[in-house]
């Protein structure tokens, strides 16, 4: 599949209707939904994501949107059929932009006009967009399709490849993957320079990934590799467990993996994965006190874009170690390197958090003198933050994120590489080398982001424990609120303070004015659910616990809440 350049006079008809007078015949046959209603659907904070039953006539439409956004840019985008940490009967389209990243948001609009449009108006969206974005129909739009695991997401699929095809897409579908892994291979395909040692094909992907982990881990006795403690990974019974048993097979006994919750032996993200850990701050199902005691522990999502670890300590309580605590281990690892190699001036490091870091990472990266920025909740938003710094990590609290280092950053380390004579900054050079090629560059991707932890522990030789203890979590709790309407709940840029309704900001402003010193509390709506979002820190659990409740109860009471008053929360 090769991506034409683009001709000189672009082929911009009156009407797609010229090119494609199919259309007439096809559109009818994917209307909206009668059950879809008045609903508009919205782009969210990662795509549509809706009831399966009710996104044929999306996925559809999204195929032939990204065959515009790959004619428009002469490079191949993406269409992932995932509904990631949703419930089972859920699915989503996430739309992958060229350059491996997420859709530009400047295009988001175009989706959600075709989305909603009625059928007699899509020929009339499709014109304006190619008008708009002055698109050349002529050239050649390829597009890459990969699929999760739901019962739904097959027959998606395969309207997303219907709608590609009707505007003349050429379609490779790479079947079940997770997210990260379709993203990589858009950004392999489209930048050659990129692809070295085939890492833009399946197989590839994992030689990168092992390639590296053995690099990471080569001044470690191998004997000593071999003995180590399996990493027990709960795959939410989604995608990541057939993809996580690939790679262990490659990694042999480099590192011993255990895989727990697969697509054969349970319902979709039912009380297991990255999201039920995270947000109810519960283990998996498939874990318990008694049988796994001591044993280092990770949950994926859905779609293996997220991970977050934990453990139960020798007494059986249950430890969570989330986005927040991978980033402060990360960060340690690129500012020592960065420092023994004489850098730290000269190239910026800086962490992406959201409003749901917990004070306590923010306060221990504060302390190892890192830089810390805010970003809205959403990969898109704090992947776009993170590129202020040469080296940016950025991690939702949920376990979603990654660490991008800039070309020139790259160019400058490739040539540091023939001039080192000192040991210490020959191995720090190798081992940052090695932690660019470990890395997903272009998203967040369990799969990678385990490994390099697991790299890490291995280096300082640290139980997952001993991790855990570079600092402690302020008590925190979540929980989600259903009400009418959730667009009526407006926050500021940053999401920090509600700025709408009047009442429910005040209401929020004083709560947290009498929940005690270093009380905080926030409220969002969902862009993944139809829910409204609730976040208390405290100085005490109890304190935490009993500021969401309040909080919850305020959304409840002043934004339109749906049913009975909150009273246990809800993950
Ligand atoms: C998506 C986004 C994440 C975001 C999460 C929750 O995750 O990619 O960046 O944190 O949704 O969003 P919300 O709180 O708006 O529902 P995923 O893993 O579901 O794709």
């Amino acid at each position: 599949m090769s991506t034409t350049a683009a001709s000189p006079a672009a082929a911009i008809p009156a009407s797609i209707l010229e090119k494609v007078p199919r259309l007439m015949d096809e559109l009818p046959k994917h209307s909206k939904p009668a059950a879809l209603g008045d609903k508009v659907l919205s782009y969210g904070t990662a795509g549509f994501r809706d009831n399966a039953d009710i996104l044929g006539s999306t996925f559809h439409r999204m195929g032939m949107l990204a065959v515009l956004r790959s004619k428009k840019e002469h490079k191949i985008t993406g269409l992932m059929v995932t509904a990631s940490h949703n419930a089972a009967p859920d699915n989503g389209v996430k739309l992958v932009d060229a350059d491996g990243g997420m859709l530009a948001q400047s295009w988001e609009k175009y989706a959600m006009q075709l989305a909603n449009a009625n059928t007699e108006k899509v020929v009339e969206v499709l014109d304006t967009i190619i008008r708009t974005e002055k698109i050349d129909v002529d050239q050649t739009g390829n597009i890459f399709i990969a699929r999760d695991t739901r019962v739904s997401s097959e027959h998606l699929s395969e309207l997303a490849r219907e709608g590609a095809l009707l505007l003349g897409g050429n379609v490779l579908d790479f079947g079940l993957q997770t997210t990260p892994q379709l993203h990589h291979f858009i950004r392999m395909w489209n930048h050659e320079q990129y692809n070295k040692g085939d890492w833009a094909s399946e197989a590839g992907y994992y030689n990168m990934l092992v390639d590296a982990f053995k690099q990471l881990t080569s001044g470690v006795d191998q004997k000593k590799l071999e003995m180590r403690t399996p990493l027990y990974v709960d795959c939410a019974h989604g995608v990541g467990a057939i993809q996580l048993a690939k790679l262990a097979k490659d990694l042999g006994d480099m590192l011993h993996i255990e895989i727990r919750n697969t697509p054969e032996d349970g319902e979709l993200n039912f009380e297991c994965g990255a999201e039920h850990a995270q947000k109810a701050r519960k283990h998996p199902a498939g874990f318990s006190r008694d049988a796994d005691r001591g044993k280092r522990a990770c949950s994926l999502d859905g779609d293996a874009d997220r991970v977050v670890f934990h453990y139960f300590d020798v007494q059986g309580e249950w430890h969570l170690l989330d986005g927040d605590k991978i980033a402060c281990l990360f960060a340690g690892f690129f500012a020592e390197k960065l420092k023994t190699l004489e850098l730290a001036s000269e190239i910026s490091l800086g962490v992406v958090q959201t409003a749901y870091a917990n004070g306590a990472a923010y306060n221990y990266l504060k302390a190892n003198n890192v830089q810390v920025a805010m970003a809205k909740t959403g990969v898109k938003y704090c992947h776009h933050k993170a590129l202020d710094y040469d080296i940016g990590i950025y991690f939702e609290a949920n376990g979603h994120g990654t660490v991008m280092m800039k070309d020139h950053v790259v160019d400058r380390l490739h040539k540091m590489e023939s001039t080192l004579t000192d040991e210490k900054k020959k191995y720090a050079l190798a081992n940052i080398t090695a932690a660019h090629q470990l890395i997903n560059q272009a998203v967040g991707d369990a799969l990678s982001d385990a490994l390099f932890v697991e790299a890490l522990l291995i280096q300082h030789d640290w139980s997952i424990a001993q991790w855990d203890a570079i600092y402690q979590d302020l008590p925190s709790r979540q929980t989600k609120v259903k009400i009418a309407d959730r667009t009526v709940v407006k926050t500021t840029e940053d999401e920090t303070a509600a700025t709408a309704p009047e009442a429910l900001k005040a209401a929020v402003e004083s709560l947290v004015a009498s929940a005690g010193p270093n009380a905080r509390a926030f409220v969002r709506p969902s862009g993944t659910e139809d829910a409204v979002r609730v976040y208390a820190e405290a100085e005490t659990q109890e304190g935490a616990d009993a500021l969401a409740l309040a909080v919850a109860k305020a959304v409840h009471e002043h934004a339109g809440g749906i049913g009975d008053a909150p009273s246990a929360f809800v993950a």
